[in-house]
């Protein structure tokens, strides 16, 4: 691959079903920069081992995020689209930059003090240093753009400190990796019960997933909260309302969702209508990937092809940035 706008580089943790928040937080960009940045897509099977211990399903996760990425447009042809464990180097740059890190920062990142919350068995050493292997992952490829939702700004923010203070210490090996959107704010696609964002394991049935079939999103869709409507004209709107308008105008007509927000101005909405709407925008939208990833996932010879063309050409990259890494350290012994 050569290098065109930039590198980018972004990963997806098989721990479940990919959901609109991953689409439209990540997987619409890659997508959308495939075709002019050198880009590496991984599924982080190792992300998710912090989380999710029993590895039973990872073989069947991993193939279907690898199924879903392809069946919303990414070509494998196009881009590194692989499995993290297949870039052993990773390891090795996660421990370097561990001495990097400090404890005191770790602790206080959002995320491990949610996780810690909600796991508090398992409160472990890979939990606390995720960021340290998140930027491990990017900085491998010496990318600069990194494709994501808002959930993830603070690690980007990390990310950008640690390879901040490996150019410090040792020599200017890595740019500072962004997290990117087109220039627009991150995505941040709420679940449909006002409670938090869509995500893999929590908030399921306010979760849309690319695998729901067409009966069970207009399920969903009907049991979105809502409150009582407007009382007075062009009132602005609740939170849980804008966030149901803002999946229309993402996935709706423009017409429809005109009509809508004229309904909402003049006190004339009427929610029921309005979510059955919704509904049928997102069947139009999820069923034809649905039926695809369906298709891709069923072909497992496909699959192996693409993970091993991906990790070669992951391989290659990690292995150029690697030498640099051991050279400005002075790891080189003969
Ligand atoms: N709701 C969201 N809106 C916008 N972007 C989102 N992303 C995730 N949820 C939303 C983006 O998707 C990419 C992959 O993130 P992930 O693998 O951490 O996804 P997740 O769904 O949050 O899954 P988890 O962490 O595996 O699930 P839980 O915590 O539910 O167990 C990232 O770019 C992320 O920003």
């Amino acid at each position: 691959m050569t290098s065109r706008k930039g590198i980018v580089m972004s990963g997806i943790r098989p721990t479940g079903y990919l959901h609109l928040g991953n689409y439209f937080g990540a997987v619409r960009n890659y997508v959308r920069m495939q075709d002019e940045f050198e880009c590496y897509f991984m599924v982080a099977d190792l992300h998710s081992l912090t989380t999710h211990p029993d590895t039973s399903q990872l073989k069947d996760n991993i193939h279907r995020v690898l199924a879903e990425n392809i069946a919303c447009g990414l070509d494998p042809d196009k881009v590194a689209l692989y499995c993290q464990s297949h870039v052993p180097e990773t390891a090795e740059l996660y421990l370097y930059l561990n001495m990097l890190s400090y404890v005191g920062e770790l602790e206080r990142t959002t995320t491990f003090k949610d996780k810690a919350r909600s796991q508090p068995d398992n409160v472990n050493a890979g939990l606390l240093t995720y960021p340290v292997l998140q930027t491990a992952d990017i900085i491998i490829h010496r990318a600069s753009y990194v494709p994501v939702g808002k959930d993830q700004e603070q690690h980007l923010e990390m990310c950008r400190n640690f390879a901040n203070r490996f150019n410090h210490r040792f020599g200017e090996i890595f740019p500072e990796p962004v997290a990117f959107n087109f220039g627009e704010d991150l995505a941040r696609i709420p679940s449909l019960d006002g409670k938090g964002k869509m995500s893999k394991s929590e908030n399921q049935y306010a979760t849309i997933y690319l695998s729901d079939g067409d009966d069970l999103i207009r399920k969903k869709a009907m049991k979105a909260v809502t409150d009582s409507g407007p009382v007075e004209p062009n009132s602005p709107k609740p939170e849980i309302i804008e966030n149901l308008f803002g999946l229309m105008r993402l996935l709706g007509t423009p017409a429809n969702v005109q009509h809508y927000e004229d309904a909402w101005n003049n006190c004339t909405i009427k929610y029921g209508e309005f979510k059955k709407q919704l509904g049928e925008d997102l069947v139009s939208f999820v069923s034809p990937i649905r039926i695809k990833a369906e298709e891709i996932q069923a072909d497992k010879q496909y699959l192996k092809d693409i993970m091993i063309k991906g990790a070669e050409k992951a391989n290659h990259s990690a292995q150029k940035t690697m030498k640099l890494v051991r050279e400005a350290m002075g790891l080189n012994y003969y």
